[in-house]
């Protein structure tokens, strides 16, 4: 015999613990239907059973507020398994139980695993297995998953409820007098109509509209719009009169409701707590020092400074081995493979794009483990916590900071794993405000580009200009969110409550797994994505190639001056080559011959369509000062921010430039005289606000789960950015300031 069974429960509860104590190896990981939540899938066998496991998301409720909850809501509904094991932290026992309660509200055959007894037992909590199955009328096992204790009588019971084919009514609590009457009013329109009954129950439909659940409210508008408008303004008629007389709403009686449910039950002699009034749990004691009001804030500053500096230290050396050999594999094959297009694909488009992109995976790493650190620790939930009031003004989260933080916030940081780092946040609205406004933060390839455009024209002002774009990063960061939540993403913030799970020592096991698996993604991701926008950048900036006549005219300047090379520089440079110790003739010759290279690179860069474009776009870009070489570089830098400083250096005829060795590049620049500090400035916060690079993009489009807000980034952030610029220019220009 056959069946499902479906893992349930609170994050932290124990889940895929016992996951892997029922599965050992036997098992599969993959992702649910279109979305990026991880699906664990095993088997287990029991006599002669073959209990097929599935692992849903950790969730605390069952409503359509994160993306977990959806995802685990859809599985129950569309796939039915035979049964759900709901596993319940013993140790919290009314919080866990929310959730149970909500499968019995759907009817859902549930068997209860009252895990982490262990725990309970440490912390002076008895509780009464066969009285709580009994009041709840279904089995409850006391287990470790840790051990592995009680796992057998839980399949068994698991087992029984599918041979047994019992059928569950689905629990009826009541939710208040005035919600009570206008359900059963909601439910006979409902059942009448055979409104999205051959899915739901008829209840859990009328439930739905009153908790305003999204999913059940758009499926509802779609399929009978006529109806559903009549059930919507019978909640707000209810929600009006609880407003009146109880000030509160639907959602908040329903939550008060079944937690009174759960209350009842625990007062019949289910749970005995030894009180201890002067006992603080660990986590408390710690919680006292860490979460304080005014310890708190420079704690967590303290922690986050270290971070980065630990981060930064020991992954430099690393970061540096990798690019000395993406170095060297690139000076390799060009002195092996034949001048043409082939070695310039290979070189220029490949290794220099992806390589550049692998470089950063040991910083990238190091980042993960730290971060991991503080989650699998407990700290990060309370960093979250502590910021949570200040970010809810900008329309975001208290988790929304680790996002901002690994994007750049301090400095450095990369948008990737920021945009990636969104998904510990529950509440969907909030996490779409945060996955657009991550790119605004200052990453480690907008630095280069910043330090050039210093150096060039504000080099008094370093550390003050560093300053303000870091803050100028966060305010607009911020102001951005909160424009995002009252239009595009407006809508109520998630009613989310912020669990504090208690303090743990991360195991090392546990942290280099978590760090591996992040790691892993960003890796795969420079092997796709970006080795194919490499290619098309590359080919952007290469075709067409200058006509034959243009080259060949380059090749006679060339020729004229090899022919006015006095034989004795001739006859040193053949025997000299590059070495030092030449005279100032052959020095010069070079020089000269250099030029003609450098301006034969910037017609054919002028000729290529990435040069035709910039040029195009010079009619619109004046207005923020930037002429078509410039645009080149904002293209370029669409690919990776720090391509800006070498498309720079290719477009003002100094032939390929090491962002890191950008000194010269900064003195053309300032002498130019198309270029003048206020346009720098703009072209400084342009950078700063502009479209994510292409690899942010196409990770906003995944996360987000379309390809609209990936095109949405692109095209919001670049008109807000070219606005700042050209306002900065002409209020500048008309000012008469910065302009020398
Ligand atoms: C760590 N008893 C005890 N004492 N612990 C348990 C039991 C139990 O019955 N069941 C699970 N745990 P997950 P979700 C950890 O990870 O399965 C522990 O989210 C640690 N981690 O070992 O991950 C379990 O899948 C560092 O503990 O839960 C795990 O539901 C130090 O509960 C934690 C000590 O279990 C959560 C423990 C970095």
């Amino acid at each position: 015999m056959q069946a499902t069974v479906a893992l349930a429960g609170n994050p932290n509860s124990g889940k895929t613990t016992l996951f892997n104590e029922l599965t050992g190896a036997r098992q599969h990981v993959g992702n649910y239907p279109g979305v990026t939540v991880e699906k664990k899938e095993g088997t287990y066998t029991h006599r002669d059973f073959l209990l097929h496991v599935v692992d849903l998301p950790g969730t605390y409720s069952l409503t359509a507020y994160s993306l977990e909850e959806v995802v685990a809501r859809d599985y129950l509904v569309n796939e039915k398994p035979e049964v759900v094991i709901n596993i319940v932290d013993s140790s919290n026992l009314e919080r866990n139980l929310y959730l149970a309660v909500q499968f019995l509200e759907m009817g859902i055959p549930v068997c209860i695993a009252l895990n982490m007894i262990d725990v309970a037992k440490k912390r002076g909590i008895e509780i009464n297995a066969d009285k709580l199955s009994k009041l709840l009328g279904v089995p409850v096992i006391p287990t470790i998953a840790r051990t592995g204790q009680g796992k057998t009588e839980l399949m068994e019971s698991a087992a029984h409820i599918v041979q047994a084919r019992k059928r569950y009514p689905a629990l009826k609590i009541s939710y208040g007098d005035d919600v009570d009457r206008a359900m059963l009013t909601m439910e006979e329109e409902i059942a009448t109509n055979g409104f999205l009954t051959d899915t739901y129950p008829v209840r859990w439909i009328a439930l739905k509209y009153m908790e305003k659940d999204e999913q059940i409210l758009n499926l509802g508008r779609k399929l009978n719009p006529e109806l559903s408008t009549r059930l919507e303004a019978m909640v707000q008629k209810v929600s009006n009169h609880l407003l009146n007389t109880l000030d509160t709403y639907p959602e908040a009686m329903i939550a008060d409701q079944r937690y009174g449910y759960i209350n009842s039950i625990l007062k019949q002699g289910v749970i005995y707590q030894k009180y201890d009034p002067n006992r603080l749990y660990s986590s408390d004691k710690i919680d006292k020092v860490l979460t304080n009001r005014f310890l708190g804030p420079i704690i967590m500053l303290v922690v986050i400074a270290g971070l980065f500096h630990l981060v930064f230290t020991y992954s430099a050396a690393p970061v540096g081995w990798l690019e000395s050999f993406f170095d060297w594999l690139g000076h390799s094959l060009y002195t092996i493979l034949p001048d043409g297009l082939l070695r310039s694909l290979i070189v220029s488009g490949i290794i220099d794009g992806v390589g550049g992109v692998l470089g950063f995976v040991p910083l990238i790493m190091f980042m993960f483990f730290g971060i991991a650190f503080l989650e699998d620790s407990g700290y990060l939930a309370r960093v979250a916590f502590m910021l949570d009031r200040v970010f809810r003004i900008f329309g975001l989260h208290g988790s929304s900071v680790m996002a901002f933080i690994v994007s750049g916030g301090i400095a450095g940081g990369c948008a990737v794993p920021g945009v990636m780092a969104t998904r510990t946040l529950k509440s969907p609205r909030e996490r779409m405000a945060t996955l657009l406004t991550v790119p605004f933060m200052n990453c480690g390839a907008k630095l280069p580009v910043f330090a050039l455009l210093i150096a060039a024209f504000f080099a008094r002002y370093e550390a003050a200009i560093m300053f303000g774009i870091t803050l100028g990063a966060w305010a607009g960061a911020l102001l951005v969110a909160k424009l995002l939540r009252v239009t595009v993403i407006k809508g109520a913030s998630t009613p989310f409550v912020m669990e504090l799970p208690p303090y743990r020592m991360p195991t090392f096991k546990g942290l280099a797994i978590h760090t591996w698996e992040r790691t892993w993604q960003y890796v795969k991701k420079a092997g796709t994505v970006i080795l194919g926008f490499s290619i098309i950048l590359w080919a952007m900036m290469t075709f067409p190639v200058l006509p034959e006549s243009n080259m060949a005219e380059f090749e006679s300047r060339r020729q004229s001056l090899l022919d006015s090379v006095p034989g004795s520089v001739r006859a040193e440079l053949q025997r000299a080559g590059t070495g030092p110790g030449l005279s100032g003739a052959a020095l010069n010759f070079q020089k000269q011959l250099r030029q003609i290279d450098y301006a034969e690179a910037e017609a054919g860069l002028r000729h290529s369509v990435a040069g035709r474009i910039g040029t195009a776009l010079e009619s619109v870009s004046h207005w923020a000062g930037f002429d078509w070489r410039t645009n080149i570089a904002l293209i370029g830098g669409f690919a990776a921010k720090e391509v800006m400083v070498s498309t720079l250096g290719t477009a003002y005829s100094l032939g390929e430039v090491d962002p890191e060795e950008s000194g010269s590049l900064s003195m053309t620049l300032a002498r130019d005289p198309g270029w003048s500090p206020l346009m720098a400035l703009g072209l400084i916060v342009f950078t700063m606000f502009y479209a994510p690079c292409f690899v942010s993009v196409v990770c906003i489009s995944k996360e987000s789960g379309s390809w609209k807000w990936g095109a949405f980034a692109i095209v919001f952030n670049t008109l807000l950015a070219f606005g700042l610029a050209v306002l900065i220019f002409q209020t500048g220009s008309a000012l008469g300031v910065l302009l020398s």
